[in-house]
């Protein structure tokens, strides 16, 4: 497979393990994984061609790591970004003092009076890293970066979960807690 077809298949399968599994009447379990077989078999019923080994490039090679196939080699499932419901069942962790999120200029006044809020997705998604954040922020436009004082919101009880493939999860981020820069910080 080149590049482009590899692109092409890993967001087809986000889109099938995150969001849209009914476009082929793929069932997920609680967890979010789904049987390879079957999802071969309906990748097939719907004319889209996808084989075993292919799956198995485009999980390894993916720069995410955004699969993950079981131990068993039998499921797969993507390691985040859902906005149907599962139970991803990743610990609880404590977060490094300071997250980053990349988002784009246009969503900074909403953010600024509410906080980040998951929008379509089960969590907010955080990265440890400055450069990752504009990569996401990036998707949307030019990026703007955005500081989390996630130990301050683990010290006030918030909850983290890290993701497999090192993505830091969340339920929201009160506007108190992101530092927006050339903006006056607020006080929770
Ligand atoms: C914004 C990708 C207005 C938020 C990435 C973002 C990530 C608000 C957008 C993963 C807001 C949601 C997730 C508020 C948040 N008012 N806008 N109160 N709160 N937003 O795609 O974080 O490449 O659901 O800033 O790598 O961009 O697909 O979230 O711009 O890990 O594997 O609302 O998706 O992974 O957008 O990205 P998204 P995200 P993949």
């Amino acid at each position: 497979m080149d590049e482009r077809d590899r692109t092409s298949l890993s967001r087809f399968l986000s889109l099938v393990l995150r969001h849209k599994p009914q476009a082929i009447d793929l069932p997920l379990d609680r967890q979010g994984w789904a049987e390879i077989a079957i999802l071969l078999a309906r990748c097939r019923a719907h004319e889209k061609h996808l084989s075993r080994s292919m799956l198995d490039e485009i999980v390894e090679t993916s720069p995410k790591q955004r699969f993950a196939v079981s131990a068993d080699g039998l499921r797969i499932r993507a390691n985040q970004g859902h906005s149907i419901e599962v139970e991803l069942g990743y610990e609880v962790s404590i977060p490094p003092e300071v997250l980053f999120h990349g988002t784009v200029a246009s969503c900074l006044e909403s953010i600024r009076s509410r906080g980040l809020h998951r929008m379509k997705r089960q969590h907010v998604h955080l990265s440890p890293d400055s450069a990752t954040a504009l990569i996401v922020g990036g998707r949307r436009g030019k990026p703007v970066l955005l500081r989390v004082l996630a130990g301050r919101m683990h010290q006030a009880g918030y909850t983290f979960c890290l993701s497999a493939n090192g993505v830091w999860l969340t339920e929201s981020v009160p506007a108190c807690y992101i530092e927006f820069e050339g903006l006056p910080d607020r006080p929770c």
